[in-house]
């Protein structure tokens, strides 16, 4: 923008009394050519909408992934202030997940990975509308999903997908309510995949669409595809899921996976699918129990659209009308009309891209498609660097032959965006206020970091007939993508409560060791294995000091016992690689082997107190 203003960005920033260098991108630029004074002014707007006082709230909370960071992010809207991290598949210091009992229990079997790649967040529904319980992600490197409990916001279940390799597309049956987590499995692989053969484009070799049981955290069905997975989404009458698949050639280098014009979007019928589960028609793949049913070319549980060319994102709109599959390769959007899905099903078509209702011509690099509650869409174009806002209607309505100009505006974002997502998109609720594209580079527009650039997260307000951008919000690697709620969909708990799940297993262990959690500070020991109870009030905890033996397996269980809101405790034991989160009325525990004799002081890691440091105790082994 500025270029086209012929003012350099540092050059006009520098010059202007304006402070916030953050708001670089600002613009209502609608005009060719801006005075310093209509810069200014354009600057002075954007700061008042994403203005945030000190002591007040944010509209919406946001949720970003962190890429293969491996955590979730949660940001407040309109502000971009990051609010919390939520650990997920990686290993967190501060909270100690994946170092504690209670983390290493919900990461199960995969407790062994210390990395993970998230890209797709998606909140929990009742009736296409945001319910407030979950938040379910997926890892791509470790083929995990997770699940987030809204209320206390901390992951709650990890589940491995058996059978396949590397978990990418993610999204949430929508209606009647989020009864499965649909995740699209990436990369093909022989079954079995035991070194007999390393062919994948045999008949033996596929990859599987997958549904998880959202409240139980367990596989429900998986279904054989031809092709790949990419992105997914789920449609708003319950019945229909969509899918991009970028490698229909089964090909193993990037030639090979272009050579089609053609890919397609799978669209999977969800009642055959049940009905054939429930009629045992389905095999199981190796020591797995799960239901798996075959969705190749020629079954009767799924449809495949040809659509050009290695096509990405797969959004469905608000209106509940149409799954919109993004080109990448090809400039064009494909958009699919579900009200034809059911005579697609029943075979009433020749062709099967009769379904397509709509190809606009967007521009280079269509990646990912979001939505605004009035009709509009918004198309992240990777190669143009833009986001086109363009009327979905018009669209189809030009698809049909007339003559119409469906593109509204297209705005430079900085630089090569990935997903966007719009205020409540995914829901009935899709309120067109804001706007965040999740761009892959920020080159120059912040302070330089060496080689290792930020990303930049952009705000634009869609408010109004123009999009404006707003906001540059650098962020650490990688938000392939993010989620907003409105913050009162969301209700929170202060402290912890003493019957929470999420340290069920350490207050069971307590019981078998008759120990009170919340009064007791005592030591058990159970051959070589001794388990230190203690309490912790600030600035203090239960036990100033308690005596294991060289070779010891010590765990630490405590609980905080402060009642009040915001005073959490720590627990570090130095030089043990022990850290962890003990948060009002919760219990946490960690297990370490006490390997060298002598003083070892622990000490508390969260400031909690005047006395903060004063909060120790000393851990005190005798030679073995
Ligand atoms: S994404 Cu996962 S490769 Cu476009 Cu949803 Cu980035
Ligand atoms: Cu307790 Cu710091
Ligand atoms: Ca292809």
């Amino acid at each position: 923008m500025l270029e086209k203003t012929g003012l350099s960005r540092r050059g006009f920033l520098g010059a202007s009394a304006m402070t916030g260098a953050a708001l670089v991108g600002a613009t209502a630029l609608g005009s060719a050519v801006m005075t310093r004074e209509s810069w200014a002014a354009a600057v002075e707007d954007a700061q008042s909408k994403i203005h945030v006082g000190p002591g007040e709230l944010d509209d919406y909370y946001g949720f970003w992934s962190g890429g293969h960071q491996g955590e979730v992010r949660v940001m407040g809207i309109p502000s971009m202030r990051e609010l919390m991290r939520i650990p997920v598949f990686n290993v967190d210091s501060a909270t100690g997940w994946g170092l504690t009992n209670e983390s290493q229990h919900i990461l199960g079997d995969s407790a062994k990975f210390q990395n993970g790649d998230c890209h797709h967040p998606h909140l929990s529904m009742k009736d296409g509308r945001y319910d407030g319980k979950y938040l379910f992600i997926n890892d791509k490197a470790n083929t995990r999903i997770a699940r987030i409990r809204l209320d206390v916001m901390k992951c709650d279940k990890i589940l491995t997908v058996p059978n396949v390799q590397a978990v990418h597309g993610l999204r949430l049956q929508k209606v009647p309510y989020t009864k499965y987590v649909f995740a699209n499995a990436e990369f093909i692989i022989p079954h079995p995949n035991d070194g007999s053969t390393f062919k994948i484009d045999s008949p033996d070799s596929y990859t599987m669409f997958n549904a998880i049981d959202a409240e139980k955290m367990e596989m429900a069905f998986q279904v054989i595809v031809d092709g790949n997975l990419d992105n997914t989404d789920a449609d708003y009458t319950g019945k229909y899921v969509a899918s991009t698949c970028y490698n229909s050639e089964k090909a193993i280098d990037l030639g090979g996976m272009m050579r089609n014009e053609r890919d397609w979007v799978v669209v999977f019928n969800i009642e055959r699918i049940e009905a054939d589960i429930k009629a045992g028609k389905f095999i199981t793949l190796g020591d797995s129990k799960v239901p798996v049913v075959d969705g190749r070319e020629g079954s009767q549980l799924t449809r495949y659209i040809p659509v050009p060319k290695n096509p990405h994102g797969c959004n469905s709109s608000p209106d509940g009308k149409y799954f919109i599959a993004a080109g990448k390769l090809s400039p064009t959007c494909s958009i699919i009309a579900i009200d034809k899905l059911d005579d697609l099903f029943d075979d009433k078509f020749k062709d099967p891209r009769e379904v397509i209702v709509g190809e606009p011509e967007l521009g280079l690099g269509p990646l990912h498609t979001t939505f605004d509650g009035r009709g509009n869409a918004y198309t992240t174009l990777f190669i143009d660097s833009q986001v086109a806002k363009w009327n979905i209607d018009e669209a189809v309505r030009a698809y049909k032959g007339e003559k119409l100009n469906y593109i509204k505006q297209k705005l430079d974002v900085h630089y090569q965006p990935g997903h966007n997502h719009a205020s409540l998109c995914e829901t009935r609720d899709a309120d067109g206020k804001w706007l965040v594209v999740l761009s892959k580079f920020s080159k120059d527009r912040f302070l330089p970091t060496g080689p290792l650039h930020p990303e930049n997260d952009q705000l634009i307000d869609i408010s109004g007939d123009e999009m404006k951008l707003v906001h540059d919000g650098p962020t650490f690697a990688e938000p392939h993508d993010c989620t907003m709620i409105r913050r009162d969909q969301v209700r929170t708990q202060k402290i912890w409560s003493r019957d929470d799940p999420f340290f069920a297993p350490t207050v069971e262990r307590a019981k078998k060791d008759g120990i009170k959690l919340e009064a007791d500070n005592k030591v058990i020991r159970d051959g070589n294995k001794v388990r230190v109870y203690m309490t912790s009030m600030a600035p203090a905890y239960g036990l100033t000091e308690f005596t294991v033996k060289q070779g010891n397996e010590v765990t630490v269980t405590i609980t905080n016992i402060d009642q009040i809101e915001d005073v959490s405790h720590g627990f570090v034991m130095v030089n043990h690689g022990v850290s962890m989160e003990i948060s009002p009325q919760q219990t946490s525990s960690i297990t370490f082997i006490a390997d060298k004799p002598g003083v070892h002081w622990y000490y508390c890691s969260w400031f909690c107190h005047a006395l903060h440091m004063e909060m120790v105790g000393r851990m005190l082994v005798e030679p073995a």
